[in-house]
């Protein structure tokens, strides 16, 4: 795949080919553990993605190996900058921005893959928990460490965890603080299959392939539906947005704008009431 670089940033890489972005957390140094900096950058290069009419899916990755030989997709929320309230950025102000990206992550009408090599650890375990699908190497190592290192993410990072490995695996991991390997997450649900590291992303290609033959409107309706079970009413309103979209779609949504802005009495009597 010829993957063309799409803007640069400091704490992540960024790139589009054939229907696919490929994001990337670039601090190996740290097991990719993302400051509010890093944060920032990745929520705008996923709005950058969910805007590009050409882009169906995103493949979500870390970089890596790190000198040491050592693979991580994303250690969470970075220690050393946290402060009393929350991850503080360049201008003194404490964030916990990375909520901000989860809600963009699972709303997109896009298809987002996770790529697991190495670790996914606290936050960045949220992260790959909340992408549509996960595609993890064998060496993936994951778990939460929040109760250890004094936070929890009682959001998505619980409740959903729950909705996808039940409630007792759920509680496991919260709280005992574990690591599982990439074989015991697949057998948990947690991920969709394990694949050589040397191969993650040929593999993430592969899946992205198939998703790009089908329909952009069916796959965006089915991420909102399966949302909808769990998002209360921001759900519903990401699903009835679709229902809106197909709706002007119509020939009979467009007879009352058209009608609008003829000054004339919209005409339906044409339009049947379906059984
Ligand atoms: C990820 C893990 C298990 C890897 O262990 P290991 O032994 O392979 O590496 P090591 O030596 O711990 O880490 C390598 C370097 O990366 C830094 C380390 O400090 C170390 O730096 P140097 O000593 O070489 O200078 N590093 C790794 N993770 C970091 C992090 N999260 N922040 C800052 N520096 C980090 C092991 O490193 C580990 O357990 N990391 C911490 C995982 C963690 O507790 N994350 C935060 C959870 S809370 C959270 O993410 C969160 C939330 O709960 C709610 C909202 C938002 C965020």
């Amino acid at each position: 795949i010829d993957w063309k670089p799409g803007k640069t940033y400091e704490d992540i890489t960024y790139h589009k080919s054939d229907g696919i972005a490929k994001i990337t957390i670039n601090r190996p140094h740290k097991r990719n553990a993302f400051r509010p900096k890093t944060v920032f950058e990745l929520y705008e290069a996923f709005c950058d993605a969910r805007e590009d009419t050409t882009i169906g899916v995103v493949l979500f990755t870390g970089s890596g190996p790190h000198t040491d030989g050592k693979y991580a997709f994303c250690s969470g929320g970075d220690q050393s900058v946290r402060g009393q309230a929350g991850y503080v950025d360049d201008a003194g102000i404490p964030r916990l921005n990375v909520l901000d990206l989860q809600r963009l992550i699972r709303s997109m009408p896009k298809v987002v893959i996770a790529l697991v090599a190495g670790y996914a650890i606290g936050g960045g375990h949220v992260l790959h928990l909340i992408c549509d699908l996960t595609i993890a190497a064998d060496n993936a190592i994951f778990g939460q460490t929040g109760p250890k290192v004094g936070s929890f993410d009682g959001g998505f990072g619980a409740s959903y965890l729950a909705r996808i490995v039940g409630q007792k695996k759920a509680r496991e991991i919260w709280f005992l603080c574990r690591q599982y390997d990439a074989q015991q997450a697949l057998e948990m649900g947690l991920v969709n299959c394990v694949v050589p590291v040397d191969e993650l992303e040929a593999e993430g290609i592969k899946w992205a392939g198939e998703i790009l033959e089908k329909s952009p409107i069916a796959i965006r309706c089915l991420k909102s539906a399966f949302n909808a079970d769990c998002d209360g009413q921001a759900g519903l309103q990401e699903l009835a947005g679709n229902a809106t979209l197909l709706y002007y779609m119509t020939e009979e949504g467009a007879e009352g704008k058209q009608a609008f802005l003829e000054k004339r009495p919209p005409n339906f009597r044409d339009f049947p009431w379906l059984p």
